[in-house]
């Protein structure tokens, strides 16, 4: 049996336009350089084809510098797909720009129409139900709004809370395997993650949360060696890549990729 929530067939990622030097930061922590980055996104991209999966690479949009982090547009399911409504404004467009890959993919595709905002990087499939954490980007209008849609598809949606000061739900956290969650300690201790196998990634290492399972993969940024580790111990089979330059951006793994 394949569980749809880490076994995937295709990925859409879009490469980083010269934009990026002006893509949104929480905090100043240095321009990012386009051609690291680029050679980090194509590393990416070889680890998602290298597990038999087809990738979508679409073209970079020199006018939105944060297009690159595809993630926060849409939520694809396997009954259809769903168009977000980011909460940061400069982000909006992307939502468009997005949407003819999807109708290519999706025969159901739909759109959060608002007054409510939400971002893909705060949606986190676990297969058992869709967890959503209200962030700064993502309230609970646009959270409801969700829960109609996934609700006809027969899923079942709790709003959980991103803790203050963490860009995104998925910022702290990542699914495993049906069972797992990698998560940092501050997200785990709010009891979101009640039910779940919750493993905590090193003290020290939280910006290592942010992973992805991708078939036979667990992607992770490079530089977490002690998480890296505990991952090969539990039996995942861990890529790491270069995520210095995203991460300058708020951005890691999950962010680069929509997977279904
Ligand atoms: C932003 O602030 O929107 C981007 N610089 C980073 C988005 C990261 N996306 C994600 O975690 N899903």
């Amino acid at each position: 049996m394949t569980n749809p929530s880490f076994e995937f067939t295709r990925a859409i990622t879009r490469r980083p336009a010269a934009s990026i030097v002006n893509g949104l930061r929480a905090e100043d922590i240095g321009t990012p350089d386009l051609e690291t980055m680029l050679k980090a996104h194509a590393s990416y991209v070889a680890a998602l084809k290298s597990t038999g999966a087809e990738v979508i690479e679409l073209e970079p949009l020199e006018a939105y510098p944060d297009a690159v982090f595809v993630e926060d547009t849409a939520l694809c399911l396997p009954q259809g797909a769903v168009l977000m409504r980011p909460g940061a404004p400069s982000r909006m467009g992307e939502v468009a720009e997005m949407a003819p890959a999807l109708r290519g993919c999706y025969e159901d595709l739909r759109e959060i129409k608002g007054p409510g905002h939400i971002e893909g990087g705060d949606i986190l499939v676990t297969g058992r139900e869709i967890l959503v954490g209200r962030s700064d980007r993502t309230d609970a209008a646009g959270v409801a709004e969700l829960a109609e849609i996934a609700t006809e598809w027969g899923h079942s949606l709790r709003e959980v809370f991103t803790p203050e000061g963490v860009l995104h739900f998925k910022t702290d956290c990542s699914l495993m395997d049906a069972e797992t969650i990698l998560s940092t300690r501050r997200l785990d201790a709010s009891g979101c993650f009640e039910g779940y196998r919750v493993l905590h990634v090193a003290d020290g290492e939280e910006a290592a949360a942010n992973a992805i399972r991708f078939n036979n993969l667990v992607l992770m940024a490079a530089g977490f060696p002690r998480t890296a580790e505990m991952l090969d111990r539990e039996g995942f089979e861990v890529v790491e890549i270069d995520n210095r330059d995203c991460a300058k951006l708020d951005g890691g793994m999950s962010c680069l990729s929509l997977r279904f």
